[in-house]
């Protein structure tokens, strides 16, 4: 019989040397969130949950009802635990403070609670993004100061892909680590330990209908893209639409993805704090990389909770090709 390994059991065997329970019974939290909104997601097609909430968030996009749900699930399973000092989300304008009844922890918990959530209508895999930091320090209560970190300051990031299965990824600084959900127990099982990026890169993802909206030097690297550049096999093209899932898929397979800026999205449509840096950090882990185009998004220093930042993230040399095209024809 094959090992069996649940996430708690992992995680536990795997925790940091620096991280006391309350790291670890994060992680766990996490996990449950997880497995509440993909029973969630699951059933979209069946319950009201599908469809736009009538509301938008802070992005000024259109809400989706299990966009709020992921939201609460994830503020309403970690607010109390005591073992996070601050939390901002996609969905909230401002950051999520503890409430004064409980006690303040050592964490500190940005997430995306379901990116893509305008394929939920048809079916096309969704995710949610999270990275965790250290609180910067304890004479507050969790201050916007504490979640505006970068990358590099990431203790642990992941994410949760909802598709063909439900599947939560993480890195906690030693390596990358898949689990898939197994819904007749209910328990994420290990299935993918220690992924790495495998090389040569096999397929790009970007969305070509703006190529008009390119500068010069991402129209040249998108070419070198479509051509194949000098990788063989020559890659092919991918894109989804959704985050979560091109990343997984470029992560298990090999490839690179990009959101350039451009004329409708001049700093890029994707944001830096809890998509691009929670990524970045686990493709470094997984032997990859990821930049604005210019420098690594791990060294970016967040200005604004929800800004946005130009990505290019996947195989090393795809991505370095992108950042030396773009110098050279600026
Ligand atoms: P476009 C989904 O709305 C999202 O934020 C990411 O998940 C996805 O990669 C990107 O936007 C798709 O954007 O402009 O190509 O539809």
């Amino acid at each position: 019989m094959e090992r069996i390994v649940t996430i708690e059991r992992f995680i536990l065997d795997n925790q940091p040397e620096y991280a006391a329970g309350d790291f670890t019974a994060l992680l766990y939290d996490i996990a449950l969130a997880a497995k509440a909104i993909a029973a969630k997601t699951l059933r979209a097609g069946l319950v009201d949950i599908l469809g736009q909430a009538g509301s938008t968030n802070v992005q000024g996009e259109a809400q989706q009802k299990l966009d709020i749900y992921a939201d609460q699930i994830i503020a309403k399973l970690c607010d109390h635990t005591g073992r996070l000092c601050i939390m901002a989300s996609e969905e909230h304008e401002e950051i999520i403070t503890i409430p004064s009844g409980y006690q303040k922890g050592r964490y500190v918990l940005v997430y995306d609670p379901l990116d893509g959530s305008s394929n939920i209508d048809v079916n096309v895999s969704t995710g949610t993004i999270f990275g965790i930091y250290r609180c910067l320090d304890w004479d507050h209560r969790g201050r916007l100061e504490d979640c505006l970190q970068p990358g590099n300051k990431l203790i642990g990031s992941g994410y949760i892909l909802y598709g063909t299965s439900t599947m939560l990824v993480y890195t906690t600084g030693s390596g990358v680590h898949g689990f898939t959900l197994d819904p007749d127990l209910g328990e994420f099982l290990l299935s993918h330990e220690n992924i790495r990026i495998p090389e040569p890169g096999r397929y790009f993802s970007g969305n070509y209908s703006y190529q008009d909206y390119w500068t010069k030097g991402v129209k040249i690297y998108a070419d070198w893209l479509a051509k194949g550049g000098e990788v063989e096999p020559p890659l092919s093209g991918r894109y989804i639409g959704s985050l979560v899932a091109d990343f997984h898929r470029n992560l298990l397979l090999g490839g690179v993805f990009m959101y350039p800026a451009q004329n409708n999205y001049p700093e890029g449509k994707l944001r830096l704090l809890y998509e691009a840096a929670p990524l970045a950090y686990m493709i470094e882990q997984a032997g990859g990389y990821a930049s604005d185009g210019r420098r690594p998004i791990m060294n970016i220093v967040p200005e604004k909770l929800h800004q946005r930042t130009p990505l290019f993230i996947g195989n090393r040399r795809l991505v370095e090709e992108a950042e030396i095209l773009i110098a050279a024809n600026p």
